[in-house]
């Protein structure tokens, strides 16, 4: 199945989206897909995903965000959040109430534009140890934090955007220590996103054997 992540941020045909599913196994979707059209979200639910991402970048207190994805518990499987927001009153309540209804938590350590500041990595960090998440978004277009981030957390999924449209290279996030690659506009922009996201996954396997090959 590849090591990708479809951010789907605008509508796809269900049959494309259907068709794309037999590749990518992962979803992530956010405001730009719920606020063009929520009922499109019952198309997510009727194909068979391993994973359904919420992004809404959860950074609120406590009861906001799990007012918020209260609303959503039928679609996720997991919850993407700002770590800067801190434990107490926020992430510790946010991230119970998510392991109560057995949903995952990502919370944000590295942002793929130019303007996020890593200076505040070391805060962040203490905040994720403190909470225990499943995950961390990282982006692919930072590789030096994904090895910061993989050597300080080694157990943790690290799923990584900004591959394609911002600049990374396919593959080189995984091959830093990333567990997922998150691509949106290449393929959903893509006159035909079926073949480019075959084409994105066998560029990327090919690029993943290299460098683990390289490894051994
Ligand atoms: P694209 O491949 O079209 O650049 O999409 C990247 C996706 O990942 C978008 O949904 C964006 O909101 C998200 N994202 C990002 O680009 N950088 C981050 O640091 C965190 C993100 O969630």
């Amino acid at each position: 199945m590849g090591n990708l992540i479809l951010a789907l941020d605008k509508q796809l045909s269900l049959s494309t989206l259907s068709e794309l599913s037999k590749y990518i196994s992962k979803i992530k979707i956010g405001y730009p897909l719920i606020l063009e059209n929520p009922s499109y979200l019952d198309n997510i639910t009727k194909i068979q995903w391993d994973e359904v991402i919420f992004d809404l970048k959860l950074a609120d207190i406590d009861n906001t965000m799990m007012l918020i994805a209260s609303k959503l518990l039928n679609y996720a499987d997991s919850f993407i959040a700002h770590s800067f927001i801190g434990v107490e009153g926020a992430l510790d309540n946010l991230s119970s109430y998510l392991k109560k209804h057995e949903k995952s938590l990502y919370l944000v350590l590295s942002m793929s534009h130019k303007g996020w500041n890593d200076g505040f990595y070391s805060y962040l960090k203490e905040v994720a140890i403190k909470v225990n998440p499943d995950g961390f978004v990282v982006g692919a277009t930072k590789p030096n934090m994904i090895r910061t981030v993989r050597n300080d957390f080694k157990d943790k999924v690290i799923i990584s955007p900004g591959v394609g449209v911002q600049g990374a290279n396919i593959g080189d996030a995984i091959c830093n220590g990333a567990d997922y690659e998150i691509v949106g506009r290449s393929i959903y922009e893509a006159k035909d996103p079926v073949t480019e996201a075959k084409r994105i996954l066998e560029i990327q396997e090919g690029r993943i054997r290299e460098c683990k090959g390289s490894e051994n």
